[in-house]
This record gives structure tokens, C-alpha cells and sequence, in this order.
């Protein structure tokens, strides 16, 4: 246990969020149901036509004040918000890619910027989601296609770290929280230098298992010694005993990840109590996630469940 992590096990509950341009689709395409965050590889999209969602998107809903209090409202003492799913559209103003927010959607606002200060004016942990598989950077795909002859280094080097970095110097994360390293190319060796870089340029930043490549499965802690991260990351369950390690389970809320218009199998929020506190007795974190639609709204069923969250645990909570 170390002084690095203590608010971070602390703080037990956080809201996750995902949100980019799969938001837009909402897991239909061509009129076929399937995939949220996942459709362009679910209907096996191609990037040109993929990127045309970047024109689209302009949620002129989005107030970040407005998710951070419904955070705050919940319970919640932090947020991992997506700067960059695997269809590798950047939510922030890059300086590497014109493939953002700010160089290829009419919205032309700073998201991460936005969510971050309101994070930081309500006293709420933020932090970032990030994946190192990238569908849109042919440097990142080598097996996918071999024939563009990829350079996977050079996009661990000129793309992934530069960017991590900008997003340590502009938005000062709390958390960053890794996923898609499942990826063949991806190695511990690269998991720990990496880590070790963000560690160097933030010493006190908070990095999930799934930085390396020692994640067992969906309960996602680690199956070997010595890996880098700093806790394990349970998808969708809970684990079954108490353990000593840093662990955080991450759950929906309904059935997906990110948006999904037909998605209306919502959990109970007496199951999302029950998962909160069962996760909390066992030691662990939870981190509940929500999927934001195109206009930039959490939908109205994942704020009533977390207000009930809130409300029970405004009456239940122990100081
Ligand atoms: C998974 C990803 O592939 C999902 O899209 C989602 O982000 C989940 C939290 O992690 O491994």
C-alpha cells in the first residue's frame, strides 16, 4: 500500500464516461443493430467513412458543469472520461492529429478542457481513459494491414506518447486509466516504459494494470509479478473474495459502454447500490459507467439511478 494511492482507494466510487463519435450511430448502422464504441469494427466501417461522423458532431448540449454535479450528485468522487477510444478520435485540442474535436467537428470546443476545469472547480478527481489499439492510425494496425507496411514504434514514439503527454501538461489527470493493450504489438517492456515516462512526467499520477499486459481476462487482475500499473481492472464483475491489491471493477450502467438508442436494459438502482457496496466491502473501487448521446446529454435514466445512488449514500455512508 502506498501514500500515492490512498485517495484513490479512498474515494471507492467514480463515474466513467464514455462518449466520442460512436455516440452519433448509437449502435445502429445501414440499419443494423450492434456495436456502441466498438461499431466501426463491428461493421467493419472504413476510416473515410468512419471520419464523416467528425462532421456531425456537434452536441450543443454539452455542459460539462452539468455532468460533474451529476457525478456529484451520485457520490462519485471522481471521472474517467475518454480522450481516445479504439476508433482513435481524439476529444481534445491535439497538436498531433487533426482527427479532434477541435480540427474536424463544427462543435470546435475543448472537451477534455471543459470537463477537466469543472472537474477542478467542484473538487472532483479526473481522469482519462486512453487506448493504445488505435483503428485509425495505420501505424497502430500491423497485423490489420500488413500491406500499408506499419510502423508500430514510430506510433508508440510520434503519436501515443506525444499525445499522453500533452494531455499530462494541458489537463494535469489524476488517473490514467489504459485499455486496448490486448494488441500483439503491445509488450510488458513497453507497458513499463511507458508507465515510467507518465510516472516522470507526473509522479503522482494514478495508471490502471491494463498499461501492460499482465490483465487476467474480465477479472482483470494481474497474472504475474512485477507488472506495471498500479491497480487491476475487473470488466463487468466483481471479485469474489476480498483481495489485498488495488483493484477497481468498471460496470454499465445498461447494457453498453457508449450510447446505444435501443439499449434500455438499465440496472436497477438497487443493484448498482448493491454492486457499490459489495465491491467497497471487498476492497475495491467501482467505477459506473454512463454513455452520453450525440447532443451531449447523459441520458435521463442513468441520472435518476445515479441520484438514487446519491441519495442512499448521503443516508448510509460512514465518515
Ligand atoms: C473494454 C473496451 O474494449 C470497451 O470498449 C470499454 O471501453 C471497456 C471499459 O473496456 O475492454
Amino acid at each position: 500500500k502506498t501514500q500515492r494511492m490512498q485517495w484513490w482507494h479512498d474515494d471507492t466510487f467514480g463515474m466513467f464516461i464514455h462518449w466520442g463519435l460512436y455516440a452519433i450511430p448509437a449502435g445502429t448502422y445501414n440499419g443494423k443493430d450492434g456495436g456502441a464504441e466498438w461499431i466501426m469494427e463491428t461493421h467493419k466501417i472504413p476510416t473515410a467513412e468512419y471520419e464523416k461522423y467528425a462532421a456531425q458532431f456537434n452536441p450543443q448540449k454539452f455542459d460539462a458543469k452539468k455532468w460533474v454535479s451529476i457525478a456529484k450528485a451520485a457520490g462519485a468522487k471522481y471521472i474517467v472520461f475518454t480522450s481516445k477510444h479504439h476508433d482513435g478520435f481524439s476529444m481534445w485540442d491535439s497538436k498531433v492529429t487533426k482527427y479532434d474535436v477541435m480540427d474536424a467537428t463544427p462543435f470546435k470546443r475543448d472537451i477534455i478542457k471543459e470537463l477537466a476545469d469543472a472537474c477542478k472547480a467542484e473538487g472532483i478527481k479526473f481522469g482519462l481513459y486512453h487506448s493504445i489499439m488505435d483503428w485509425h492510425q495505420p501505424n497502430a494496425n500491423p497485423k490489420q494491414k500488413p500491406a500499408e507496411k506499419p510502423d508500430f514504434a514510430k506510433y508508440r514514439e510520434e503519436y501515443l506518447k506525444p499525445q499522453l503527454a500533452e494531455l499530462i501538461k494541458k489537463y494535469n489527470p489524476d488517473i490514467l486509466w489504459f485499455d486496448g493493450e490486448w494488441i500483439s504489438e503491445w509488450t510488458e517492456a513497453q507497458g513499463k516504459d511507458l508507465y515510467n515516462y507518465l510516472r516522470g512526467l507526473k509522479p503522482s499520477l494514478v495508471i490502471n494494470n491494463r498499461i501492460s499486459k499482465a490483465r487476467g481476462g474480465m477479472e482483470g487482475m494481474n497474472k504475474y509479478e512485477n507488472a506495471a500499473g498500479d491497480f487491476g481492472t475487473p470488466e463487468q464483475e466483481i471479485l469474489k473474495t476480498n483481495s489485498q491489491d488495488y483493484w477497481e471493477s468498471c460496470m454499465t450502467i445498461n447494457n453498453n459502454w457508449g450510447f446505444v438508442k435501443n439499449d434500455q436494459n438499465w440496472k436497477s438502482a438497487e443493484m448498482l447500490i448493491n454492486n457499490l457496496v459489495d465491491v467497497a466491502a471487498k476492497g475495491g473501487n467501482y467505477l459506473l459507467n454512463v454513455g452520453p448521446t450525440a447532443e451531449g446529454e447523459i441520458p435521463a435514466p442513468s441520472v435518476e439511478r445515479l441520484a438514487e445512488m446519491g441519495a442512499w449514500l448521503k443516508v448510509n455512508k460512514q465518515a
